[in-house]
């Protein structure tokens, strides 16, 4: 194990001495390791990224207001996310302008990186609902906003088109039609921003980042064990925590996926999801409902136009394993709204169907 991550390490109240320290998982924000002590206690350790959070002690501190929310309300304790404080009671580590923490590690879980099957994609639907209708109840002041605008797609757009006229690395040229692409759908990708400002449909606390390998599983039924990522965890709308799950769970390829005729979304996992989020969140307002199909396609271009933002931008925001990923990650997602535009109504009547609405 490096000697850095060892020293770190030891300034943490950790279960026996720790022996390996290996990068883990497949996030695309924090350098993620797998700690294990000689006691064979193992740990997540992660150094978060100053790129995307602005404000480590705030954002720690919700997660760990959040967590301690809900402990209260879950029953196994494996099913919150558990911080481990430093030796002298912190919630994170400040190191040479670096910020680091460490959580228990969940085991007996799983986390997916495409669902398996469509009873996968249903179960992560009932831990992002169940996960929302817990928090429903939470004190949204305490809350600092970690990433301000997150989910705000006119501001997205903003910052797209302000990256777009610097185009610091000569990219914009061979992307031409992804540009074209993003313009020609501002007005509509506006809407959910909108109706947010004035009140039509609600915030709440949402988790903002529902990705697949966002939830954790049971190993032994892959039922619902635990949400983890909590950095984004702070106002929004429901139609984000839906709509991200949709964009990512729903997709018949991997998000990076370069041959584009595999990428379209499932109609089949859309349903499910639907059922099983509508299972869990039973609050939803008639418009939220109406919604649906608007959130799934608004998160898909708000994530299409960062990718492609990233890209442009010389790829400082998601971690990158290959040149030319964070675009090919843009055009999946930009097939997937092609797709969804192709299968609107379809869309709208399985949300009707569902919710008996
Ligand atoms: P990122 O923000 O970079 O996505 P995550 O917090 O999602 O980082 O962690 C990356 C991966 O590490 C997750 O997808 C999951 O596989 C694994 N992971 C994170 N926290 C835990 C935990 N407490 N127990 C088990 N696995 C975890
Ligand atoms: C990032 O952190 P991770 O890998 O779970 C990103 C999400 C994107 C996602 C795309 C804090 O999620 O917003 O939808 O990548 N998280 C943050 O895969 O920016
Ligand atoms: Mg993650």
């Amino acid at each position: 194990m490096n000697e850095k991550h060892y020293e770190l390490l030891k300034k943490f109240a950790l279960d026996g001495n720790p022996v390996s320290c290996d990068r883990y998982g497949f996030g695309h924000i924090n350098e993620t390791y797998l700690v294990v002590t000689d006691v064979k206690h193992r740990y997540i350790f992660q150094k978060l990224s100053t790129r995307a959070f602005k404000d480590v002690p705030g954002l720690m501190n919700n997660i760990y207001l959040v967590t301690s929310y809900l402990r209260e309300r879950t029953e196994d304790p494996y099913g919150v996310m558990t911080v481990i404080k430093t030796l002298d009671g912190g919630i994170f580590l400040e190191d040479a302008g670096e910020y680091w923490r460490l959580y228990d590690f969940v085991e007996g879980s799983v986390a997916l990186q495409a669902p398996r099957n469509t009873q996968d994609f249903y179960e992560s639907a009932i831990a992002f609902g169940e996960f929302q209708t817990k928090l429903d109840g939470f004190p949204v002041e305490k809350l600092v906003e970690t990433i301000p605008n997150f989910h705000n797609t006119v501001d997205r757009y903003r910052i797209f088109k302000e990256t777009l006229a610097k185009d610091p690395c000569g990219r914009a040229k061979d992307v031409q039609a992804e540009i074209d692409f993003v313009l020609a759908h501002e007005e509509e990708m506006g809407t959910l921003q909108r109706m947010r400002e004035s009140g039509e449909l609600p915030t709440r606390v949402t988790h903002n980042d529902t990705k697949l390998n966002n939830v954790l599983l049971r190993e032994t039924n892959y039922k619902p064990l635990c949400v983890i990522d909590l950095d984004t965890v702070m106002p929004g709308l429901s139609l984000y925590d839906y709509g991200d799950s949709i964009r990512f769970g729903a997709a018949t390829a991997a998000e990076d996926e370069k041959d584009l005729s595999k990428v379209t979304m499932s109609l089949e996992m859309f349903r499910i999801f639907t059922e099983g989020f509508l299972t869990a969140c039973t609050t939803l307002t008639d418009k939220e409902l109406e919604m649906m199909p608007m959130g799934a396609k608004t998160m898909t271009m708000e994530c299409g136009v960062r990718f492609l933002t990233d890209y442009l931008d010389g790829d400082h925001y998601f971690a990158v394993h290959r040149e030319g990923q964070n675009l090919d990650r843009c055009r999946t997602q930009f097939k997937l709204v092609s797709d969804m535009e192709s299968k609107w109504e379809e869309m709208h009547q399985i949300v009707k169907e569902v919710s008996g609405r």
